[in-house]
């Protein structure tokens, strides 16, 4: 049958970018720094020093992105919000109206082309002064500035955002900012990640606290966050493996959506991480209990899981998996897989997997995947991107997402990562996810075969 016809007529079909990555403008119009301004400044933390400074220069082409978006006939558009765009030091007392005038022209054009907004909050661009002055997300009070901030949003741009996310990818924050160092702030420690992750979530329930208690009855809204997780399948049959398998799963995942949808963390990484592990207390689990209205989740690869050897995988390029030490397992790839410019597997099946396991452990619950792509570096050859790859990694995935809905997953939603090629933070310009290709000297845009592939896809669905 048709792939598109085997998603249901209100699914929702979009493409998502996110702020540091494609904007630009960074030293413009009043913007105040963001740590990722900082680290790229930061000598050997970057490839090639790359930084987005200019990036894709959306600031000032947006109303062009969006009518290639409306060309490719989505209905979404997942975009996020520089936090240092709209208060220059964090704060919610100084509000930079050049931002909130940015967005509102953002939020507009989408609406006038059928395009539904749908706005993150936080894809990692924290306002460098809140760093500087609180300690970033190690602080107690990091998560009151962020609901404050979030509540300049509401305000400014509630009345035509029905969809906000909250946190973008806390897993990433954590261990890629703070444990691996290799992303902003670019700390290596294996007890910070915990603390961070506790303040991330605390940050994303106050958020919706707000949400729920001052706006949602009028401007009807749903809000959620979104977390990423990768498939773990167990090298082997063994009880051991199997049980390895879903720890990872547990660290990976559930590390952020237990809490929400359980009310606590998981068993496994209380053990295992022992007192690095804070409390969720009864004054958090009130507030971080039941706080998402959708499960939004960013997918791109699956690895397998055994029980810990010391025989892991070489890294790819940010890494694999975590602090595989408080999870006591290895992880490894199949010789067979195909893998992308980032050497991450291609593994569809996973896709579908993992949503069988969300489906399960958290009550089938709405799901949206709200980032899955690949990179290639395809060559633009005569005004034309040929990325069959590309193009094959949606349509294996789709089908896997396909398969998910008839085996009951209540998946309503999917955005390709990304829109166009992007700022790849510590890789910088060199990975090229997008379904539309950039010219970094001109900035000219140009849909690839998958653009084109999606546009014929959503002709028919
Ligand atoms: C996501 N990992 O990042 C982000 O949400 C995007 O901004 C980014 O461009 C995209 O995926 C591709 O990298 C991730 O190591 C970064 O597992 C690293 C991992 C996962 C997601």
């Amino acid at each position: 049958m048709n792939l598109a016809l085997r998603f249901p007529k209100e699914f929702v079909w979009g493409t998502a970018t996110s702020s540091y990555q494609i904007e630009g403008a960074a030293d413009k119009d009043g913007r105040g720094k963001s740590i990722w301004d900082v680290f790229c400044e930061t000598p050997g933390k970057v490839s090639n020093g790359d930084s987005g400074l200019i990036a894709c220069d959306h600031y000032h082409r947006f109303e062009e992105d969006i009518q290639l978006m409306a060309q490719m006939g989505v209905k979404a558009y997942r975009f996020s919000i520089s936090w240092s765009r709209v208060l220059p030091n964090g704060m919610s007392d100084s509000i930079n109206q050049a931002g909130i005038d940015f967005y509102n022209s953002l939020i507009d054009c989408c609406i006038d082309h059928g395009i539904e907004p749908w706005a993150t909050l936080y894809h990692w661009d924290l306002p460098q002064h809140l760093e500087e002055s609180e300690g970033g997300w190690l602080s107690d009070s990091i998560s009151d500035r962020f609901a404050d901030y979030t509540e300049v949003c509401f305000n400014a741009f509630g009345d035509r955002v029905k969809r906000w996310i909250t946190i973008n990818e806390a897993w990433v924050v954590a261990i890629l900012g703070y444990g691996q160092g290799v992303f902003a702030p670019g700390h290596n420690s294996t007890s910070e990640p915990y603390i961070a992750g506790h303040n991330l979530l605390l940050a994303h329930a106050k958020a919706v606290k707000v949400y729920r208690s001052q706006f949602q009855a009028e401007q009807g809204g749903l809000i959620g966050i979104t977390n990423n997780c990768d498939w773990r399948e167990p090298l082997s049959d063994s009880a051991q493996d199997k049980a390895a398998a879903q720890r990872a799963l547990e660290f990976f995942l559930g590390w952020f959506a237990d809490p929400i949808y359980l009310g606590d963390y998981p068993e496994c990484m209380k053990t295992g991480v022992g007192e690095r592990l804070p409390l969720i207390t009864e004054e958090h689990r009130n507030l971080i209990f039941g706080s998402s209205d959708f499960f939004g989740l960013n997918h791109y690869t699956t690895m397998y899981a055994a029980e810990a050897n010391g025989d892991t995988a070489e890294q790819s390029v940010y890494g694999n998996g975590g602090l595989n030490e408080d999870q006591g397992l290895d992880l490894s790839v199949d010789d067979s897989w195909q893998t992308t410019d980032m050497q991450w597997a291609v593994v569809p099946w996973g896709c579908r997997k993992l949503l069988h396991w969300i489906a399960d452990r958290y009550g089938n619950p709405d799901i949206y995947i709200t980032e899955n792509g690949c990179a290639y570096d395809d060559e633009l050859v005569g005004g034309e991107v040929n990325d069959t790859r590309r193009v094959d990694f949606y349509a294996s995935y789709l089908e896997e997402c396909a398969n998910a809905i008839d085996g009951g997953v209540n998946l309503k939603g999917y955005f390709a990562w990304s829109f166009m090629d992007n700022f790849e933070w510590a890789s910088g310009y060199d990975k090229r996810f997008g379904i539309h290709h950039v010219d970094f000297d001109t900035g000219e845009r140009t849909p690839k075969q998958s653009a084109k592939w999606f546009r014929q896809l959503l002709s028919v669905s």
